[in-house]
């Protein structure tokens, strides 16, 4: 299969999907609805709903029943990087190469704007127009994958150990920490809840978990080696700046090549998870490759 087509026709969905199921720019109040779609629409890799969509494939299931979930997550996703970004967090100015949110519409209402595209990510996969051949055990339980890794215990867990961490050593267990839950909960999440929606069964279930948990960590490795090593045009965002704030990352603590066998080894464990999967997987073994060689 070629990668490159597969991850562009399937961003063309996600972003169909998008436009037509979240309010458009000029419904009032505008201010909040043109923040949202500036952040949604600025050209990111679509990564998470694009595993949502390859895990339903993988498990058997129909890419258009994960659809309104996949969604979800880029909409939780694009919150996480709006909050990131505010002057009280990381304070960047730049993201995807645009100005960050807040530095267009203002702090208030880029607080507002992701805000409401985390609650428009819940309200989007509980519509009951949507996803009408799902049977209602599965939607829930695709629900309580999303909500936990989004809440306390994953992302925002991670988010706040980061935080309150910076500027001091971190050792290897909280550094895990930080990253499985910031950047890993939700990436495991986007192939639990194609798995569940798909209606993988128990065994396909834990192995579809664990490729996602793997590729999540490996994810957040290679997003370091990229803060070191990367380019700031390619990556639409200034670098170098992890070590400046004293940022737990893995080249830190272990080094660049260290950090590079770790994503590595992570990518071909999560691969290795994929054995008993038919060529329907293909697209997920690909992207996990992608993962490793990702320049942006
Ligand atoms: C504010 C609750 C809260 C959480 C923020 C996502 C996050 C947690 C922090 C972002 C910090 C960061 C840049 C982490 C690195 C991993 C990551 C999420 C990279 C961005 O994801 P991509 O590369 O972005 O998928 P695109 O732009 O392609 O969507």
């Amino acid at each position: 299969m070629n990668l490159a087509d597969y991850l562009r026709r399937r961003r063309r969905l996600v972003d169909g999907a998008l436009k037509r199921w979240i309010p458009a720019e000029d419904e009032f109040p505008p201010q909040v609805h043109k923040a949202m779609h500036y952040s949604l629409f600025a050209g990111g890799k679509r990564l998470r709903p694009i595993l949502t969509l390859a895990a339903a494939e993988a498990a058997g299931g129909r890419t258009r029943d994960a659809l309104p979930l996949a969604c979800s997550l880029e909409l939780i996703h694009t919150y996480s990087l709006i909050h990131d970004d505010l002057p009280s967090m990381d304070d960047d100015d730049l993201r995807r190469g645009k100005p960050t949110s807040h530095k267009v519409f203002g702090e208030a209402v880029a607080i507002l704007a992701g805000d409401a595209l985390l609650t428009e990510a819940f309200y989007l996969a509980s519509r009951p127009d949507l996803m009408k051949g799902v049977p209602p055990r599965r939607r829930i339980q695709a629900l309580w994958h999303l909500a936990r890794a989004a809440g306390s215990l994953g992302m925002v867990g991670g988010q706040t150990v980061d935080i309150l961490t910076q500027g001091r050593p971190a050792d290897a267990r909280t550094l895990e920490y930080i990253h499985t839950r910031k950047t890993g909960a939700l990436i495991a999440a986007s192939v639990a809840v194609g798995a569940v929606i798909g209606g993988a069964g128990l065994r396909s279930f834990r192995n579809l978990l664990a490729y996602g948990e793997k590729l999540g960590l490996a994810f957040q490795i290679t997003d370091d080696l990229l803060d070191a090593e990367g380019d700031e045009k390619k990556l639409g965002k200034a670098v170098r700046k992890d070590p400046s704030k004293g940022k737990a990352t893995y080249p830190a603590l272990y080094g660049i090549p260290e950090s590079r066998r770790k994503a590595r080894r992570l990518v071909e464990e999560a691969l290795a998870r994929l054995k008993s999967f038919d060529r329907r997987a293909n697209p997920l073994r690909e992207i996990a490759r992608f993962v490793l060689e990702r320049t942006n």
